[in-house]
């Protein structure tokens, strides 16, 4: 396969190469592509060296598939344009994954909409992809009908500013702020921008993409999105109301069995989810299982992923191996 990893230098590009070199993915050419400012630079990938290219040079060179992680903007400018040229792109930013005409895949849930015909394929936000990892067993078995969630997200999440605020305020040097506050000591009820309804942004995208993602409105999901000072992973607290009832130790048992998800989940020996343990892993961790005592059919949770991985790069690859693995490029 031609690849084309559009955003290499950046955060999430970055462990893109990662994961794709650990999952020995199929690669015959590797383009490694970003902004004009980094053409020329170079970067390394199974020790060999690659030259920075830019998106027009790739679009031209009809790579097979291309990963993008270049901001929202960049997705919008010129997915179309590979689309076009009949490269198919899986794309990390929020550009398309609410636009009806473009499918929104979490691999291990919903991977089997897809067709050759999907040029544009978005990838989820990293919050929701870790929710609905452990969603998907549950709702399938009792039927969501409403969600809460708290978010507790790592600076990385924001990109290399923030975590450079972040280390910086550790260190205690002054240094460029990523956030309007400090964040070391600090709790920040504000992921994302702030939209006309209150909420912000990626509250919203917690909102909005389950529904999509199991191709159901019959549930809802109610979010606050909270930055915290840490660097490994999101944290999410999870409450569930199902219309049926369960029973914990079928949860447990569910969960346990399901690809991709660790359940981690022993109050006895302190064991349960956290970033510390999350940190460089594709899976995603639950935990804290105990039932909601104060309504029916309810439980609570405790879910914790690394956000540039399963959040973002491992998603965006497994996607790409789907497709090629189902001869659909
Ligand atoms: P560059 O390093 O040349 O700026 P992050 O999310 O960590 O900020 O990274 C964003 C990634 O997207 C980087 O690889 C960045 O390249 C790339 N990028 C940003 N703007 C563009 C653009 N207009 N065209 C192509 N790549 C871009
Ligand atoms: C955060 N979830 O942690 C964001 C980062 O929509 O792809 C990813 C933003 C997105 O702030």
């Amino acid at each position: 396969m031609k690849i084309a990893v559009v955003g290499a230098t950046g955060m999430v590009g970055e462990v893109m190469l990662k994961v794709l070199a650990e999952r020995n993915f199929p690669v015959t050419e590797l383009l490694l592509v970003a902004s004009e400012r980094s053409v020329g630079k170079k970067l390394t990938y199974k020790n060999e060296e690659y030259t920075i290219i830019g998106l027009a040079d790739t679009v031209a060179a009809k790579p097979d598939i291309a990963i993008f992680s270049a901001g929202g903007d960049t997705s919008i400018e010129w997915a179309p344009k590979f689309a076009e040229a009949g490269t198919t792109v899986v794309d990390n930013s929020s550009a398309w994954r609410m636009d009806p005409s473009k499918k929104l895949i979490v691999p291990e849930i919903n991977a089997s909409e897809l067709t050759k015909e999907d040029k544009i394929i978005a990838n989820p936000n990293c919050s929701t992809i870790q929710m609905v990892m452990a969603l998907a067993p549950l709702h399938k078995a009792y039927k969501m009908k409403r969600v809460v969630v708290s978010t507790y997200q790592s600076v990385s999440g924001t990109g290399i500013k923030a975590v450079r605020q972040l280390e910086n305020e550790i260190a205690g040097v002054e240094g460029e702020m990523a956030y309007p506050y400090p964040i070391g000591r600090n709790a920040l009820p504000h992921c994302d921008v702030f939209m006309e309804n209150g909420y912000t942004k990626e509250e919203m995208k917690l909102a909005r993409e389950p529904q999509k993602i199991f191709n159901d409105k019959t549930f809802s999901v109610s979010a606050t999105a909270v930055r915290i000072p840490t660097a490994g992973g999101h944290s999410e607290s999870v409450n569930v109301e199902f219309e049926n009832d369960f029973d914990l130790s079928e949860v447990r048992k569910m969960l346990s069995e399901t690809p991709g998800v660790v359940l981690q989940d022993n109050t006895a020996t302190n064991t349960y989810p956290m970033p510390i343990f999350a940190h460089d892993k594709d899976e995603v961790f639950v935990g804290r299982l105990r039932r909601d005592e104060t309504q029916p059919n309810t439980l609570n949770m405790w879910i914790v992923a690394d956000n540039l991985r399963k959040g973002a790069a491992t998603n965006t690859v497994q996607i790409a191996e789907y497709l090629v693995e189902n001869n659909l490029v």
